[in-house]
């Protein structure tokens, strides 16, 4: 239980708390959380990207304590999009977590696509598809707090379920592997299990809900920049105070792009995010460049 005084939305999952009563874990038993710790890293969103209305300034924590971001972004059925990805990539630059890029039913469609696009990042990623062997994103997870974001149905909870093959017993609210589509809808911290002969903290997977759209309000419009960092050293040369849009004549990042310095489509991709925060479009339709199949969020 939460103690009464420390409010209704106070804590989230991945917080560290501090619990008074009975902590015994046996049936029955019964604890209060009276303190939560202070956090080392807080991923949140907003509803959308707006913070001059209601629904933009709804701010939401996903997570406390999370190290890594695991971008869970399906090859198919739902396609990759990476306008979504992109806006991860801005929440975990902003929270200081590092991001991994997850590419789940890669028996359903190739990667080369959605990799070419980042390209020019370090980006680190794992493919999966039903039968691959897990040793390397296990490696990835191993003494670390990961949380899993993407879209409804890329495959998050079903991931977990092969990580933590206790998983749907232990919490009953992860859905068992084959049983076709489902919503999650609550987050879950879940330990990872030991791997013979490996001692130490095996680390934690937070498995969330799906979400349509990764509303960006409470980042600074400098700090969208951040999730651009093949884009960022460009930035020397604009003049000062320059607002990076693309009728901003001197602005120095189109002929970074010109130069072959960066992917024109990621230019695009940061400034729909720069315009969508202004509230000239609408974060919860995808945004599509035209011939561009990739670049919905
Ligand atoms: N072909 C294929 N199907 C997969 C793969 N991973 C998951 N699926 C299927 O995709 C569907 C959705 O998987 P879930 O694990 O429920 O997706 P989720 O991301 O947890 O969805 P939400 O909880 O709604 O956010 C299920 O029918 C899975 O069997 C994969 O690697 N390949
Ligand atoms: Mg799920």
């Amino acid at each position: 239980m939460r103690a009464r005084e420390l409010g209704r939305k106070s804590v989230v999952v991945g917080d560290r708390v501090g619990l008074v009563g009975d902590t015994s874990g046996a049936p029955g038993a019964l604890a209060r959380i009276v303190r939560i710790a202070e956090r080392t890293s807080v991923l949140r969103r907003t509803a959308d990207d707006d913070e001059t209305t209601a629904e933009g300034r709804l701010e939401r924590v996903v997570v406390a304590n999370a190290d890594q971001l695991v971008i869970v972004s399906a090859l198919a059925d739902p396609p990759p999009r990476t306008g979504f990805i992109d806006r991860c990539l801005v929440a975990a630059y902003d929270a200081d977590i590092e991001p991994l890029l997850c590419l789940t039913k890669a028996d359903l469609g190739g990667p080369e696509a959605v990799l070419g696009y980042y390209a020019e990042l370090e980006l680190p990623y794992v493919l999966i598809r039903p039968d691959s062997d897990l040793a390397a994103l296990r490696a990835l997870l191993a003494g670390r707090v990961s949380v899993m974001v993407g879209h409804s149905g890329v495959g998050k909870s079903t991931l977990v379920n092969r990580l933590v093959p206790d998983a749907a017993r232990a919490v009953g609210t992860v859905s068992a592997i084959g049983r076709g589509r489902h919503t999650s809808t609550s987050a879950v911290a879940l330990r990872l299990p030991a791997e013979p002969g490996a001692d130490g903290d095996t680390g934690w997977i937070v498995d969330t809900p799906g979400v349509r759209s990764f509303g960006l309000a409470h980042v600074s419009a400098e700090s969208l920049l951040h999730g651009f960092p093949d884009l960022v050293e460009a930035t020397v040369d604009c003049p000062a105070n320059c607002p990076h849009t693309a009728d901003e004549a001197d602005c120095a990042l189109d002929a970074w792009v010109a130069a072959g310095k960066a992917d024109a489509r990621r230019l695009a991709s940061y400034r729909r995010l720069l315009a969508s925060r202004s509230g000239e479009g609408d974060p919860r339709e995808p945004e599509r460049n035209p011939g561009d199949p990739l670049a919905g969020s």
